[in-house]
This record gives structure tokens, sequence and C-alpha cells, in this order.
């Protein structure tokens, strides 16, 4: 790792800091630059490959106030405090990605042509980690039967309508690739503005309305073929599609649909939404359980009726995307109705966002949201929690046949963790998805690899559903560990402090020191001005 801070550095002078001590950047491939024209520090990560460095995502970490805590995150380097570190800092510090500037690029592609010279053997010395699988842990997993080469993967709903957005997400780090839910027909949606994100980033709302391209635009040999590209083999990324029929008939004509395409084969999973909460004037199918029960008893015919036929029409394996539950009572009631339909079900997602939630602008005393009122799904960070309980609830409750996919709120490698420790098999993403963009899982997927290092996991089923019981020794154990990461902090705080001086500190001091000249001219003319006016006075 690599922290550089100087005084006004010009950019020649921070390549030379720069290379003079690049040798001492961590084997976790990360490396820390402090970019003093943009009063920010910038953390590169990249993997290394046959063909040399791929960057992972320049991401910019623009705070001034929190250099000092970022210098001792960096001399500090346990994955704890970095994700801790992270996470307090918000959101909207790293989910946008800001564009970073022209000068720490400048650098970063420096160091990288300067190591790609290098003889082997100084390489090797210089940075690299083993490629190792103590190094590189299997966050592979299995989902319904489907492999997944990541357990990482995007929500319908964000980014995830066109088959240009969705190629995006098939050349990521992504397990799978999942459509926007789809209609009969397209539609376009609600009128805007129908999405709002919370100023803190800890949460949006969106009433999209359902906006989606129409069934045949999602199963369509061309559509796939564009979005998944090399990868349209099933056995390299999985291509699943949403369903969300306005009514039962239109979800039964969409599965019959899928069931006699030519691309059926190319479907490697079907997720039937059950918790829209932005269909104004339905409710939302997962709260009404005997409508619930009464889907999936029709859909399940459907299954049958093509399973059983000589005609090839198998349907592929069905997933079921879940509101959020607040009451035991009814987390039981959906359970009960999902073991029913255990034949059928072979996963849950949840949760969808929480719907008919409000965000008012106090400014215009109105909602920020046009439609409907401004009721609206909620969703990011705020509803992780909720996510996990239902995680948790519907692991214990459901069928072992039956898998959880945990989705809500998930912006980093410690959400997807935690889902994991809760019991999810694959974890989706959707808000950071929707403010990232795709790249986000290749940095969601470093950062839950980074975790299962530390803590000696190769494989998912390590630690997947092991959430331990409450426990005096686990509490104590937790405070042990912050007081040690504290401790490292505070220690690395001094250092920075004095080391940090940086541009803007020094720009301010020049500004202060010419103030302060010019106010004691001035106060010398005055007085000056003041004497002689006095001497000027006619004498009585
Ligand atoms: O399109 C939407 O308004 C939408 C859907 Br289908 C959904 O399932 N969840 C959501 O928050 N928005």
């Amino acid at each position: 790792m690599l922290l550089l801070q100087q005084q006004r550095p010009s950019r020649a002078k921070h390549l030379t800091r720069y290379q003079a001590s690049h040798r001492s950047v961590q084997s976790d491939n990360t490396v820390f630059i402090e970019d003093p024209s943009v009063d920010a520090i910038i953390r590169y990560r990249w993997i290394q490959n046959e063909s040399g460095r791929k960057l992972l995502g320049p991401l910019l970490l623009p705070k001034k106030k929190e250099k000092n805590l970022w210098s001792a995150v960096c001399a500090n380097r346990r994955y704890e405090t970095v994700v801790t570190v992270i996470k307090d800092m918000s959101f909207r510090y790293l989910a946008p990605l800001m564009p970073t500037t022209k000068l720490s690029h400048a650098i970063f592609r420096s160091f990288c042509s300067q190591n790609k010279t290098r003889s082997p053997k100084s390489n090797k010395q210089a940075t690299m980690a083993p490629s190792s699988s103590s190094e590189h842990p299997d966050v592979s997993t299995s989902l319904a039967g489907i492999p997944l080469s990541s357990c990482i993967y995007n929500a319908s709903g964000p980014r995830s309508g066109t088959a240009a957005a969705l190629q995006k997400i098939a050349q990521s780090k992504a397990g799978a690739v999942l459509s926007k839910s789809a209609t009969v027909d397209s539609q376009t949606g609600n009128p805007l503005p129908r999405t709002w994100h919370a100023p803190d980033g800890l949460a949006s709302l969106n009433s999209e309305g359902l906006p989606n391209n129409g069934i045949a635009y999602y199963i369509s040999a061309s559509t796939i073929a564009e979005a998944m590209g090399e990868c349209s083999d099933n056995n390299k990324k999985p291509y699943m599609v949403s369903l969300s029929g306005k009514t039962l008939a239109d979800n039964l004509q969409m599965l019959q649909r899928i069931a006699t395409s030519p691309t059926r084969s190319k479907i490697s999973a079907i997720e039937l939404n059950l918790a829209c909460p932005n269909v104004i004037g339905k409710p939302i199918i997962g709260f009404d359980f005997e409508q619930m029960d009464e889907i999936l008893t029709a859909v399940a015919q459907v299954y049958n009726d093509n399973n059983n036929d000589n005609n090839n029409h198998q349907l592929p394996p069905l997933g079921v995307k879940l509101p959020p539950y607040l009451d035991f009572q009814h987390f039981a009631l959906a359970a009960d109705i999902l073991n029913k339909h255990k034949d059928l079900v072979r996963y849950i997602a949840s949760i969808n966002t929480i719907g008919n939630s409000l965000a008012i602008d106090v400014y215009s005393e109105a909602p920020y949201i046009s439609s409907n009122s401004g009721f609206a799904g909620l969703s990011g960070p705020a509803v992780k929690y909720t996510a996990l309980a239902n995680v948790r609830k519907f692991r214990s409750l459901l069928d072992a046949s039956i898998d959880v996919v945990g989705v809500g709120g998930v912006q980093s490698g410690q959400d997807v963790f935690e889902l994991i420790l809760a019991g999810a098999t694959a974890v989706q993403v959707a808000t950071c998805h929707w403010i990232e963009g795709p790249k986000c899982f290749d940095r969601i997927c470093q950062e839950l690899q980074e975790i299962m290092v530390e803590k000696k996991y190769t494989k998912i089923e390590d630690f997947k559903g092991k959430l331990k019981e409450w426990s005096k020794e686990g509490a104590n154990l937790s405070r042990l560990r912050k007081k040690e990461a504290d401790t490292t902090l505070k220690e690395a705080q001094p250092t920075a402090t004095t080391t940090s001086v940086t541009a803007s500190t020094a720009a301010e001091l020049t500004f202060y020191k010419t103030l302060c000249g010019v106010l004691v001219i001035l106060v010398a003319v005055l007085c000056a001005d003041w004497r002689s006016s006095i001497k000027l006075l006619p004498t009585e």
C-alpha cells in the first residue's frame, strides 16, 4: 500500500515519490494515491492476469477531513477497518465512482507500464499477490441446480431493460444476467419524475411502473445473442428472465411463450415477480396469500403440462421474487405456501423494494415522485437489515430444496458476506448497480474475496447459513477486534497529521499570510494619515 502525501507536489515530484516507493504496494493489489489537484485519495485496485494488469476501477475518496482516517486505514489494511470505514463514509463517496482525475490516472498508468518493463524477477518482488486459491477464494455457487461462477449478480430492475444494458452485466464479473421484469406487451411505465435518491446515499425510491420491452423482446434470439455474446453458452453465464404479468392470465401466457420459444434452452431460469409495488391500482401479490397460492397452483399446472409433453417444451427452473415481510406470522404463511409448491419453486429472491414509501421535498412541500401520489418502492442501504431478516427467516422456514437469493441494500462485499451468513445461496444487487453501473459486480466480488481470505474461507459453503447465536464470547471477541483496529487507527493518525500538509492547506496559509500583510499596511497607512491630520488641526 502506498499513500502519497506531499506539499504542493508537482506532477513530476508526485511520480518520483511514487516510483521510489511503489515496491511497498501491498500484495492485495491495492494502491492509494493522493491527488492534490482534487483534494482526494483515489483507491486503485487491479487484477493480474497473463497479459498484464487490469484495473478494477478507481475509487475517489474525496473528503479532505477523511484523509487522516484513510492514512490510518492504509497503514492498517485490516479488512474490517477498511470495510467499516468504507461503510461509515457513506454510499455517496463510493457508489457513484466519480470521474477520477487525469493526474491520478497518469500515475497509475505510469505504475503499470513501469512494472511491465521489469524483469520477471523484480516484477514478482515488486507487488503481485501469488494467485493461489487461498488468495482467490471460490465465490461460485449453485442456484436451483444452475452453476454460477459468482454468487453475485444483478437484480431485475435497474439497468436490465435492454440488450445493451444486459450485455454490460454479462461482460462484468456478475455470476448471471437477469432481465427487467417483462409484461406481455412493452410499456413505458409511470410518468417522470419516478425515481429519487436520498442525498445521504442511504435510500432510493422508484415508481418506475414496469417500463419494459415486452416478453417477446427478452426471449428473442437477437436480444439473448446481443446480451450474452460469448457468454450465450448457458454453462458459462446463465441468462434469466423475470416476469411480472399484470394478471394471472398474462403470467401464464408468458410462461407458455417461453416453453414454446426456440430460445427456451438459452434461458436458464424464470423469476416470477410477485412483489412489484408500483402498478397503480394493483396490490402487491406477495401480501395476498390466497392470490399467491392461486398463482403458484396455476403456474405449476403450466409447468406440468409442458414438462410432461413430448414436444421438448421443458420450462427452466422457477424462482419467485417476494416483497419484504415484517411479521413472523406473515413469514410463516408465505413459507407454508412456498413449501406446498416446493416441486415448482426452486428459489426465492428476497426482498423486493419496501412498497409505498414516501419522500417529501421540503421546499415544494410535495412528494419528489410524481406518480401514485409519490408512493414508491424503497431500496438502498437502508433496506439491508430488512433483507437480512427476510433471508434469515425464510432460510429457517423453507424446505432445503428451495434456495434463497438475498437482495436489498447490497453495496459491498461485507453486505454479501452477511447475507450469505444469514443463509443466502446467491446475492442480487439492484440500487448499487443502478448508481455505480456494472463495474460494481467486480468490486463487490473482490471485496467478498478479501473478506474470505482474511477469514480463511475458501468457498461460499464455508460460511453459508452459519450465522452464530449471540454469545458473550463473541461479543468480547468483537470488542477486542474493534479496539485493536481503533488502536491502529490512533497510532497511524499522528503520522498522517504531521505528514499531511495538503496543497489546499498550504494555499489557505498563503492566502491568510497575504491578507495579514495587506491589513498591516492598511493599518499603518491609516495611522500615518491620522497622525498627520492631528498635526494639521488648527490650535485654539
Ligand atoms: O418497475 C417497477 O416500478 C418496479 C418493479 Br417491476 C419491482 O419489482 N420493484 C420495484 O421497486 N419497481
